[in-house]
């Protein structure tokens, strides 16, 4: 096939639909070359190779509507080697594609302009480095952390096959989209992506079609340095249809592969396409240089003589090719969202509950009584666990939001999320209406597909250990980065499965959370406070939430003595008061150590000292009240303040401030019983008052000495 395409436009003689494809091909290369030689920075060679892969799916195969990016049914193109995103620029520039805002609005302006192009990789750029969920309009998920990208597409692909299930009719086909990905040897060799092909395969995900770039070249060099398995028998262990394109430059083939693809029941499809990086450049193709340089102002002129493209042009779109696209993508997805639009109408005509709720998830809205059968907690001494709490509540919530699923890796009797009512079922091959998911122990991936199902627009939960978090935390950040309101829950959250010792007992884990922006954290005291979390959580729509849960028993406090839960909505609130409300010590709290703290508080009183019980759910809510309701809470005055919480000491100097005091894990803990480890940790009331007496006596001092110095 001849790359020497750039006819100059006679209007004695139209170009020939090849001649148009290779035009628009070579624009995506052009466009790419040049965007990254003015950025001076990012990856010109994967998109030189793969332009007619991404011409092809975009303007041959996918049904994606450019006039608009949100509508429901439209094929998912994930770019999951994000470094590529010069591809995504090109191809959402050339179609035309039309920018939609927060509140869901189309806008009549580019979702990504010439200039934007322009601007690739600088500040405020519709063009940023990596493609950006929220940030661009088109961009269906956050992607650079190589193995992200394919592990989200699982997630998404679970979600249409579960969407299609509950809302599919009779002649009424509301959900049948594909999911098409792009990856590379990166994300081949990432343990994400094996994980989560490894559950689409045993989850039969028909609707899934990952697209390999078999270059060779990662940026060290040559494939041969670290990655010489057999990639196709890999994929076809874990179940997938596993097809081979050998020429990336081939589209034919490759419409040809992915038609197979579309004709493949009960098996993900895995397309292996041979391509060359750089393809095109005399010195960079096949080169691990051609990766993350820009090529240079030499060869750049050079391959656009290969191209057979006007050397000096820059950010050329060529007469033609946006029109190309137009009569492409689109008519073909104007045509089917036009047609998917007047079924769903007659849809609701016939089936209006169901219609409402697409409209309420397309939205992130809950359904009306969506609360309702919350339970209350009577005050109980012995009480329950959080995690128990958790499964209670997430019981009801999951029968009140009929699009509210989720599972565990594994863990689900011990996490207590199962869902357990009449007809919640399992998620398999037979049963795509199961509202537990089964992960299986891969929480890295489970933790990818949860943000592929909130991508998808489901409400979904993902459980494991707290301190498996580990293992999950690349995909928990891009929950972050992406604002999905996908729900983390965690249960042994401290040191409560004792015995487990060192490697199961978190002690980081909170601060690290906490310190990441746009996660609201949550580590609620007792049963009613788990209630109010998840009230709070579920109205979340754009901020991933994680519940750290106790696995023991957590006294359920009177709340006629104390201070209501609902307190919980505002982060910290005050629990229990000295008389007046005027205290001498703050003890600060969170999780299984605020009955502890209620427990030294009491012992105070009856010491005659005034001390304040602050429960602390949430330091992320916290941060959002207004600095009065803050110093309500933490008066400035009150310098005596001790905080307890069964986890790194690390951050809480910002509200105990430099005459404050934590009991907290300055070690991984040990192995033995809670009792033990409560004595040898210092989680002890004894422990607390006697911190607190202190604080109290040397806060008096300073009073003293302050008062006879002035
Ligand atoms: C988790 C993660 N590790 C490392 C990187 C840095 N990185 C970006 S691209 C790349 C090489 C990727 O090679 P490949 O997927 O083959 O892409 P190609 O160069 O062929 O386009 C690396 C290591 C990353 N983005 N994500
Ligand atoms: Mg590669």
């Amino acid at each position: 096939m001849s790359i020497a395409t750039y006819p100059s436009v006679s209007p004695d003689r139209p170009m020939s639909d090849a001649e148009l494809d290779q035009l628009s091909i070579n624009t995506i290369r052009t466009l790419s070359i040049d965007a990254v030689q003015q950025a001076k920075s990012g990856h010109p060679g994967t998109p030189m190779a793969l332009a007619p892969l991404v011409y092809t799916l975009w303007n041959r195969v996918m049904r994606f509507d450019p006039q608009d990016p949100i509508w429901p049914n439209r094929d998912r193109f994930v770019l999951s080697n994000g470094h590529a995103s010069m591809l995504l620029w090109s191809v959402l520039h050339l179609t035309g594609t039309r920018a939609v805002n927060a509140e869901y609005e189309r806008l009549g302006q580019p979702a990504v302009s010439l200039d934007d192009i322009r601007h690739f990789r600088q500040l405020d750029s519709k063009a940023p480095g990596h493609p950006e969920y929220h940030l661009v309009s088109g961009v269906e998920v956050t992607t650079g952390p190589l193995g992200q990208g394919v592990a989200d597409s699982v997630g998404m692909a679970i979600a249409e096959a579960w969407l299609a299930n509950r809302y599919n009719r009779p002649d009424f086909e509301i959900f049948d989209y594909n999911i098409y990905v792009v990856c590379g040897d990166g994300d081949m060799m990432e343990g994400v992506a094996s994980e989560a092909a490894s559950l689409a395969g045993h989850l039969a995900l028909d609707n899934l079609c990952w697209i390999y770039d078999n270059n060779h070249i990662t940026i060290e060099g040559s494939t041969h340095l670290a990655f010489t398995e057999d990639i196709a028998a890999r994929f076809m262990g874990y179940g997938w249809n596993v097809l081979r394109v050998g020429d990336a430059n081939d589209i034919d083939r490759i419409e040809h592969a992915l038609d197979i693809f579309h004709r493949t029941k009960g098996r993900p499809t895995f397309i292996i396409l041979d391509s060359h990086i750089g393809y095109g450049s005399p010195h960079r193709q096949d080169t691990a240089a051609a990766h993350g340089e820009p090529l240079g102002e030499d060869e750049v002129r050079l391959v656009k003589r290969v191209y057979g493209w006007p050397e000096n042009a820059k950010f050329l779109v060529p007469d033609g090719v946006r029109e190309h696209f137009a009569a492409g993508i689109g008519v073909r997805g104007r045509d089917a969202r036009r047609q998917w639009t007047e079924r769903f109408a007659a849809y609701r005509r016939k089936y209006p509950d169901l219609a409402t709720e697409i409209d309420l998830m397309q939205r992130r809205e809950l359904p009306q009584g969506w609360d309702k059968g919350l339970p209350t907690f009577p005050a109980d001494p012995k009480g329950i666990a959080g995690r128990e709490a958790s499964g209670k509540v997430l019981n009801v919530l999951a029968q009140n939001i009929p699009w509210l699923l989720g599972g565990s890796a594994d863990l689900g009797t011990s996490n207590k999320t199962t869902l357990t009512f009449e007809g919640a079922g399992d998620f398999e091959p037979g049963n795509r209406g199961g509202r537990n998911l089964h992960f299986g122990i891969r929480e890295h991936a489970m933790a990818a597909a949860v943000n592929g199902l909130s991508l998808s627009k489901l409400r979904a939960f993902g459980a494991t250990f707290f301190i498996f978090t580990d293992y999950a935390r690349p995909a928990i950040r891009l929950s972050a980065i992406m604002e999905l309101p996908t729900i983390f829950v965690l249960t042994h959250d401290a040191m409560g499965d004792g015995e487990d010792g060192p490697t199961h007992q978190p002690v980081e884990q909170l601060a690290s959370f906490r310190a990441e922006p746009g996660l609201v954290v949550l580590r609620p005291a007792d049963a009613n406070e788990v209630v109010e979390a998840y009230r709070y959580i579920m109205q979340l729509q754009h901020k991933p939430a994680l519940l750290a849960l106790s696995r023991q028993p957590l006294p359920t406090l009177d709340r006629s003595r104390y201070a209501p839960a609902s307190g919980l909505a505002r982060g910290a609130y005050v629990l229990a008061d000295a008389p007046g409300g005027k205290p001498e010590v703050i003890l600060i709290s969170s999780g299984s150590e605020v009955s502890l703290c209620i427990d030294a508080h009491e012992k105070l009183r009856a010491e005659g000292i005034r001390s304040r019980v602050v429960s602390m759910p949430s330091w992320d809510i916290f941060e959002d009240q207004t600095q009065a309701y803050r110093d309500s809470v933490l008066p400035p005055e009150v310098t005596a303040r001790l905080a307890v919480e069964q986890a790194s000491t690390f951050g809480w100097e910002r509200y105990i401030g430099c005459s404050g005091r934590v009991i907290g894990m300055k070690t991984f803990g040990a192995s033995a019983p809670l009792k033990e480890l409560q004595r040898k940790f210092g989680f002890e009331p004894e422990r607390v008052t006697e911190i607190a007496k202190e604080l109290v006596a040397s806060a008096r001092r300073d009073r003293q000495s302050s008062e006879h110095g002035g």
